[in-house]
Order: C-alpha cells, then structure tokens, then sequence
C-alpha cells in the first residue's frame, strides 16, 4: 500500500494491529485511507480530534449464538453478527449475508464501506452489517424460516426503524426478510420500518428488488457518457445469477446492451445470441436451481466449471455482480486486452487491489462499488420514507429516484476527484465524497 503521510500511515498499522487476521476488512480500510490522504492534509483538524482512528473503530460489535432444528430434528448451531459501524448520518443501516464464508472480517469490511456508500446517497442513513455463517443451499422453507426466527430472537434487542434496519444480501431476499420481520413483530409488537427489502404485500417498497442492478446500469450508463458513448450496441459480461446481477442484465439490456454471460459460485454461462433473462429468473428466483441447467433449455449456450473464467469473455462492459475478490489483476488484464472500457461494482469490493489498479492505469472507466452499487441501499432510504409516511410511491416515482439518484453520485464522485487531483479516478472520488460529509457530521457531535 501506498499511504505516504505518517498520520494516515499509523492509522492504518493500529487497525493492522488489532485486526491482524482480518484480510477483507483491512483490505476495504487501505483502499480508503489512501484515497483521504489529500483530504487529511487540507483538514488538519480530522487529525486532531483523531477522527480517523474512531471512523475505523466500529461503534458497537455483536456476535451471538443462532441454534436452530433442522426437519431431521438435529440441533444446528450457527453464528450472528451485526456491527453498528457509524451513525453519525442516521439510523444504523445495511444489510445481512446469510453464507458459510461469513466471518468478523467480512461482516467489518462490508460495513465499512457501507458508511460511505450510505453517505454518498445523500439519505441520512448511517453504516452497518450484519449476517451468519448459515448456508441457505439446500435448506427447506421451513429451516430457512426457523433460523430466521432464532436468527431475529437474539437480533430484535439491537435494532428498531430509529435505531438500526437491516436489509438484504448474499443468501437474504423477500424470504428471509419477511420471516425476520414477522419474528420482529411478535417479539416486540411493533409494525415500523424495522427492516427494508419488504414484500409488497407488507410495507417494502416497489423498485427495491430491481434497485441494485438497475442502478449499477444508471451509474455505469453515465460513465459511458462521460466518455460520449452509451450501452446501445454494447457486448456486457455480468457475473453472478442472483438478486443484483439479475437486474444489472434486465436494466444493461433495456438500454439497448446485450448480456453473453452470467455465472454462479460453479460456473459461468455464454451465449452468444443473449443470455435469456426470463430462463435466469425462473431458474434462480424461483427454482433456486444452478446456472448450469440453462443449458437444458438454450442448447447453443456453452457452460463452463470455476467463476472466474468469465472474465475471460470479451466485452465492452463489465459488471461484476457476485461477491468480494472474484475479479484478479489477471482478469484485469484480460479484459483491458479484450477491449473492455468499462467496468462498475454491482457487488461489494469484486476486483482486488490489483485489478483496480489495472482499470485504472488502463483509463477503464471504473466505478467502484460503494458508488455503483448504492442505488440498492438509496431505495431502501426510499422505503424507510414511504413506511414513516404511512405511503406506497408508484414504481416510475421510486425509479426516478433512484436514478437521479446515480447521477448525483457519479457527479459527486468525479467531482471530489478532480478536486483532489486525480481527475477520473472515481475510487478517490467516492471514497472522499462519502467521507466528508460524515467527517463534519463527526465533527460536530463532538468526540463520541
Ligand atoms: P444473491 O444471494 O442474490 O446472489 C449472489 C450471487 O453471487 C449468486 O449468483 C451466487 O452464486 C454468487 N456468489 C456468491 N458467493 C460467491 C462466491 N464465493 N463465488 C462466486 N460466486 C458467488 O446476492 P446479491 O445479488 O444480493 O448480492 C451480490 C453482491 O452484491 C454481493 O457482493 C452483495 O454484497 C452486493 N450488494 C447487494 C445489494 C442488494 O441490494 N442485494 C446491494 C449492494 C450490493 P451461488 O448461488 O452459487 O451462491
Ligand atoms: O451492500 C448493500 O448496500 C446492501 N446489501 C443493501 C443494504 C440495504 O440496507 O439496503
């Protein structure tokens, strides 16, 4: 890492220190660190009241016991997390993972970039994460909705629509969601805006299913006007099969792309004439099958075992939208040598230090993830507004929103870099666009 102020510098060897094993998440604070570096120069007083030392120390960290019986009538045990990173802009907010490679350090790096990412909407929302090692692969309806239950029976204490709202991710969808909130309810009587990513049928917003996706699309769309082009004609690679990527591919189509490939955690798909959405969304909304089975029913597409060969595919766009670290220097590289010109975050932190570094070099038009994937976490500030009004808002009204949304993320982002100096990089734009408005809220809270 490249950090040159010995300030910043020992910021970063004190989180090192005390989170020594923690990969992921120190990974997310260096990438951010250095991006404030020109920040801290021009603000002399973060230093003084040691304000990065307390934004990179979460507020509160939850760790507890999720027992659950499985329909064999064996006791399970699994492991829950929230971290109630920073609320200096509003209520706790972010979403839970359900998936076996949870951990502190996934849960602690996620929920940092989520203080910035729900800065840069301009909602007033604060950072955090949740989750649990349970894998939902395979389970009934019914073991899901048990350790839903057990799940929310610890989680209900710590969190409330003014306090903390969670939400979905990885492995959390309608299901989970609706199982946590009914929990909530009958534990604490309360019907609020405890949770977003509702039903539509008890209070979640329409255009927040969609949201992710559709405003990963919004973002990269205004990346590519930057660059006086736009998704008409263009060949996009967007990987992953589940909530985010599903609409990425429906939004990046809509606007006149076509989408050759999408995977899972076995493999990727191509198809040369379009990856047909509709046999997508069956398959994996409906029938929680494997990508591999769209082979059944599309016979010219070609299917092939590990994930990461889908970078591999030449295209113009790239819109990683499966999990942390599944795109390498390596990927990287191959897809500048296929010619690609932009790529945006659809998931959280995707591409490794090397790859960005690569996008960047290489003049790729890159959005990072906690500013190309927060139109998810906007709609549901856009829900916790419709449920404190009492209202449910048309789907072009939420729409609308979230893709002015976009465009003010990405105009903020470029202009905080080229404030800063680094005109395009839109990694230090975001990074210092997100920090500083919970930099002066801080501040003005005094040292708590
Ligand atoms: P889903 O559970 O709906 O889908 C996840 C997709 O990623 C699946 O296709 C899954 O494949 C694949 N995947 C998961 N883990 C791995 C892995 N270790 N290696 C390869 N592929 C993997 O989750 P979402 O679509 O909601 O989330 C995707 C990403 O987007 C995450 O990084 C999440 O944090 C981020 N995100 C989500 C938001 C939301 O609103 N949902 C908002 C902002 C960001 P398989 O089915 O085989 O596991
Ligand atoms: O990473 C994310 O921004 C999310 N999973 C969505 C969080 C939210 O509260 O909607």
């Amino acid at each position: 890492m490249a950090i040159k102020s010995p300030y910043v510098q020992s910021v970063y060897e004190i989180a090192k220190k005390r989170n020594s094993n923690q990969l992921e998440f120190l990974q997310a604070v260096s990438e951010v660190l250095e991006s404030l570096e020109p920040v801290i120069e021009k603000n002399p007083e973060f230093k003084d009241t040691a304000l990065l030392e307390r934004l990179v120390e979460p507020e509160r960290q939850l760790l507890f016991r999720v027992p659950w019986i499985d329909d064999k009538g064996k006791v399970q045990v699994n492991r829950g997390f929230r971290i109630q990173y920073n609320s200096a802009l509003g209520p706790y907010k972010g979403g839970i993972r359900f998936h076996p490679s949870v951990n502190i350090s996934i849960i602690k790096f996620l929920g940092f970039e989520q203080i910035f990412k729900n800065s840069l909407t301009g909602l007033m929302m604060g950072g955090g994460k949740g989750g649990s090692d349970f894998d939902p692969k395979g389970k009934s309806d019914n073991e899901v909705m048990r350790f839903c239950q057990s799940f929310m029976s610890e989680l209900f204490r710590h969190i409330g629509a003014d306090t903390d709202v969670p939400a979905g991710d990885i492995g959390v969808g309608g299901r989970e969601v609706g199982y946590m909130f009914g929990q909530y309810k009958k534990l604490t009587k309360l019907w609020e805006g405890v949770l977003t990513g509702k039903g539509l049928t008890f209070g979640g917003s329409l255009a927040r299913t969609e949201a992710t996706g559709y405003g990963c699309v919004y973002f990269t769309d205004e990346m590519l006007k930057a660059r006086k082009t736009s998704f008409q004609g263009k060949t996009v690679v967007v990987s992953g099969s589940g909530n985010v990527a599903i609409y990425a591919h429906e939004k990046a189509t809509q606007l006149g792309g076509k989408v050759v490939a999408m995977s899972d955690s076995n493999g990727f798909i191509y198809d040369k004439n379009g990856v047909n959405l509709d046999t997508v969304k069956r398959l994996k909304e409906v029938e929680r099958k494997r990508i591999k089975e769209y082979l059944n029913e599309h016979k010219g597409a070609e299917y092939k075992e590990g994930c990461a060969g889908i970078w591999n595919i030449k295209c113009d766009v790239a819109l990683p939208c499966a999990t942390q670290n599944e795109l390498d220097g390596k990927a990287a590289e191959t897809l500048v040598k296929n010619g690609c010109i932009a790529v945006a975050e659809g998931a959280n932190m995707p591409s490794t230090p090397e790859a960005v570094e690569v996008f960047l070099k290489n003049k790729v038009s890159f959005g990072p993830g906690k500013a190309a994937n927060a139109g998810g976490v906007a709609t549901s500030g856009l829900e916790m507004q419709q449920n404190s009004m009492r209202q449910s808002w048309t789907f072009e009204e939420v729409d609308k929103k979230l893709h002015d949304i976009m465009v003010n993320i990405h105009t903020a982002a470029s202009e905080a870099a080229q404030e800063y100096g680094t005109p395009g990089n839109l990694v230090n734009g975001a990074n210092i666009a997100g920090f500083l408005k919970v930099a002066r809220a801080m501040m003005a809270q005094g040292i708590v």
